[in-house]
């Protein structure tokens, strides 16, 4: 495996080098399955491009913590397999019923609704192998907290637990708590998990952690309100996801509850306190600050 290149003097640099990691490190991890088929659909989603900014947020933070980001990247790669396998199942007819992912036809539209929830369910237990029998040379220990903190935010009282409210705010309206519930499960769960898991990897210190943790959970909730004003401004090409959808579903999301400017600005103010928190680390903190702006200005 090739070496994470941890530059902080160039983050474009750092970006792309941390990317190539996190994509050869995908590609090593599956197979063989048997049977092909589902090695296949697995491949099919878990390879099909995407920003990779769970992973990259995970290395990032281990890195900031003082560790050897190269310990964590099975973590990095268990995480991008739990994200993918979301948006499978995000995907399906009993879901949000979409046919574009990631530039391409969804899971199930290739492999039908059956293979895309079992390679979704593959995905996802493969995400626990990667972490509890993947992960030489990380103390056992700190693998255990990261299967813990993956386990709370794949279940119920995360990712579930979101998507389950979300479905049956379908069609009704909402308030801007229960938006924000929502989001903080379906989407900050995750990333917030990402920077965490990152730092208990090298060990981080409690007062490092706790700081981690109010920048997690500022980009989080900023990076949903980011997604809700694209799906509304962005086109399908360049989302690679299919745009538009949430206006025509009439679903509530940040810029209809607030507006287009209210929202941009809620999520500049979140991402500026989230930058805060972890200013006191100087140049450590270099690279994951440059992953907030990144979060504010992306246009996909
Ligand atoms: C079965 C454990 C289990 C969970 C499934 C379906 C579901 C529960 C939850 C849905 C979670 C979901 C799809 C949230 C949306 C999060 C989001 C903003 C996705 C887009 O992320 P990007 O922009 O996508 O990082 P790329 O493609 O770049 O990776």
């Amino acid at each position: 495996m090739k070496e994470v290149i941890d530059n902080i003097s160039d983050f474009d640099k750092y970006l792309k080098d941390t990317k190539m990691v996190v994509e050869e490190a995908l590609d090593s991890s599956l197979g063989p399955e048997n049977p092909e088929i589902l090695r296949e659909s697995m491949r099919y989603s878990l390879l099909a491009g995407g920003k990779r900014i769970r992973p990259i947020l995970c290395l990032a933070s281990c890195s900031m913590a003082g560790g050897n980001p190269s310990l964590a990247v099975p973590t990095a790669v268990a995480i991008e397999m739990i994200h993918t396998m979301s948006l499978i199942h995000d995907d399906l007819p009993a879901m949000d019923n979409d046919d574009l992912r990631r530039g391409r036809p969804t899971n199930h539209k290739v492999y039908g609704d059956a293979l895309a929830i079992l390679a979704g369910d593959a995905l996802l237990t493969r995400a626990f192998e990667m972490i509890s029998l993947r992960s030489p040379g990380v103390d056992p220990n700190r693998l255990l907290k990261v299967v813990g903190e993956l386990s709370l935010v794949a279940g119920a009282p995360g990712l579930v637990g979101g998507q389950v409210v979300d479905l049956e705010c379908e069609g009704k309206e909402v308030i801007l708590e229960t938006l924000e519930y929502i989001h903080l499960h379906k989407t900050g769960a995750l990333l917030k998990a990402s920077v965490r898991t990152g730092a208990m990897i090298a060990g981080a210190n409690e007062e490092l952690l706790k700081a981690l943790t109010t920048y997690a959970e500022g980009i989080g909730l900023a990076f949903q309100i980011i997604d809700d004003i694209l799906d509304l401004t962005s086109s399908s090409e360049k989302l690679g996801k299919t745009a538009g959808k949430d206006l025509l579903a009439d679903k509530t999301t940040y810029p209809k509850l607030l507006g287009l400017d209210e929202s941009k600005k809620r999520a500049i103010d979140l991402v500026d306190k989230a930058k805060k928190a972890i200013e006191p680390w100087g140049k450590n903190a270099k690279n994951l600050i440059s992953l907030a702006d990144l979060i504010t200005n992306r246009d996909n």
